[in-house]
C-alpha cells in the first residue's frame, strides 16, 4: 500500500503537480505514514529523477521550477508533522542555518532545519542567498553553537568557505562549529575548507550536529 503511495508521490513531483503532491502528503499523514519516509522514499525520488533529466538535457528549467513547487507543497504539509515529533525536549544547542549567497535552493536546507528542530536543537533559519557576514552576525547575536551552511551549486559551494572566514573575522571560529552539506558537497570538500562537520542528508545532519558538539 505504502509502496504505491510512494510511487504516486514521486510521480506528482515528476509531473510538477503541487496540488497532487499536497493531497498525497495529506493522505500520508491521515494514514499514519512516517513523514520522513514519505519525503525520502516518495517525493525525493521524484525530484531526483527530474534533476537527472535536467542534467542530461531531457528536462528544462520550467520542469525544474514545477518540480520544486510540487516538492515545497508536499514538504509544507509534512514539515509540521516532523516538527511535532521533537517538541518539548531540552535543546542540545543553538544552530543558525541557511543557503549560501547566490543560491536559492531551499528544500534540502529547510528539511535539515526541520530535522534539527525536531531533534531539539533551537534553529534560526536565515533562508536562501545568505551573505557570509549575515551568518556570522546571526551566530554572534543568538550565541550559536553551530552554523549550518547549505549549497546546491558547484558555483556557490565556495561560499561555504566564505562563511567560515566571516566567522573568523568576528573572532567566533573557536566557539562555533561549522557544518556543511548539499548535493555537490562531500566530506573531503568539507574537511578541505576547514568545516567541522558534513552530512549527506537530513538524518545524517542531526547525528553530525550532535557529534560536532560532542553529544552524539
Ligand atoms: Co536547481 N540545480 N538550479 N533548481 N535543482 C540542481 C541543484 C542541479 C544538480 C540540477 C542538474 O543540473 N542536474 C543543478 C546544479 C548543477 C551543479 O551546480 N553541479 C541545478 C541548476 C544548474 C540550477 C540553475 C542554475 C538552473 C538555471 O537557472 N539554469 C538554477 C540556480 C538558481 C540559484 O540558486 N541561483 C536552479 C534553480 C532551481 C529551482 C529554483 C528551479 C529549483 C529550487 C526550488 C527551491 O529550492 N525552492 C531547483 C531544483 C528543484 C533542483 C533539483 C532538481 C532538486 C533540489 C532539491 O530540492 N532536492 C536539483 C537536482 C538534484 O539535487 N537532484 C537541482 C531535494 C532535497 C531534499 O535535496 O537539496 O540535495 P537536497 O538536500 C539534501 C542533502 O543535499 C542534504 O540534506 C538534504 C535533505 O536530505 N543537505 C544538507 C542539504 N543541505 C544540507 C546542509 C547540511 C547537511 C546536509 O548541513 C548544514
Amino acid at each position: 500500500m505504502s509502496e504505491q503511495l510512494f510511487q504516486a508521490m514521486a510521480q506528482s513531483i515528476i509531473d510538477g503537480e503541487p496540488q497532487q503532491a499536497e493531497a498525497l502528503a495529506k493522505q500520508a499523514v491521515a494514514e499514519g505514514v512516517d513523514p520522513l519516509e514519505a519525503i525520502e522514499r516518495g517525493f525525493v525520488v521524484g525530484v531526483n529523477k527530474v534533476g537527472e533529466a535536467f542534467g542530461c538535457g531531457d528536462a528544462f528549467l520550467p520542469d525544474l521550477v514545477l518540480a520544486g513547487e510540487a516538492m515545497k507543497a508536499a514538504v509544507a504539509v509534512l514539515d509540521p508533522e516532523l516538527a511535532k515529533r521533537g517538541a518539548h525536549r531540552p535543546t542540545p544547542g543553538i544552530v543558525v542555518v541557511g543557503t549560501v549567497k547566490g543560491d536559492i535552493h531551499d528544500i534540502g536546507k529547510t528539511l535539515v532545519a526541520t530535522m534539527l528542530s525536531a531533534s531539539g536543537f533551537q534553529v534560526h533559519d536565515l533562508g536562501v542567498d545568505v551573505p557570509p557576514e549575515r551568518f556570522a552576525h546571526k551566530a554572534r547575536e543568538v550565541g550559536a553553537a553551530i552554523v549550518g551552511v547549505s549549497a546546491l551549486l558547484t558555483t556557490t559551494m565556495v561560499n561555504q568557505k566564505s562563511v567560515i572566514e566571516a566567522l573568523d573575522d568576528l573572532g567566533l571560529r573557536p566557539h562555533v562549529k561549522v557544518m556543511v552539506g548539499g548535493a555537490p558537497v562531500t566530506r573531503a570538500y568539507a574537511m578541505q575548507i576547514g568545516a567541522d562537520g558534513y552530512a549527506e542528508d537530513a538524518i545524517g545532519a542531526v547525528a553530525e550536529a550532535k557529534r560536532v558538539l560532542g553529544a552524539g
